[in-house]
């Protein structure tokens, strides 16, 4: 299983909306994130900056480039941009990151 991991960012004065919104996550994102093989996905904040740091395991046969084509995925994303600096397809802006180390 590889691990990726890759910033987002957060507007100012939303992080309780952004984590109400996640406490609550639609049961078919969880299934379409599931089904594209995504497995221990977590997502961090950075409050003092807003951004927000993700890390996620991935299934070798995933399919997460197939995500941004999902109704419930593009759905999720128009929900989720008043809170996030995002592209004009309302996709987050995301910077993927490099792993410098790692320890089992
Ligand atoms: C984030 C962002 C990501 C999505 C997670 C579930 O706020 O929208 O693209 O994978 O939520």
């Amino acid at each position: 299983m590889e691990e990726i991991a890759f910033t987002m960012k957060l507007k100012p004065g939303v992080a309780a909306e952004y984590q109400r919104r996640h406490d609550a996550i639609w049961p078919e994102l969880t299934a379409a994130l599931k089904e594209a093989g995504i497995r221990d996905y977590s997502i961090y904040l950075d409050h003092a900056t807003g951004t927000l740091f993700a890390v996620q395991k991935r299934l070798p046969n995933h399919t997460t480039e197939a995500l941004p084509g999902l109704p419930v995925m593009q759905r999720w994303w128009a929900y989720m941009a008043d809170l996030m600096e995002t592209n004009p397809d309302n996709s987050p802006v995301a910077v993927s990151l490099t792993r410098v180390f790692h320890q089992d």
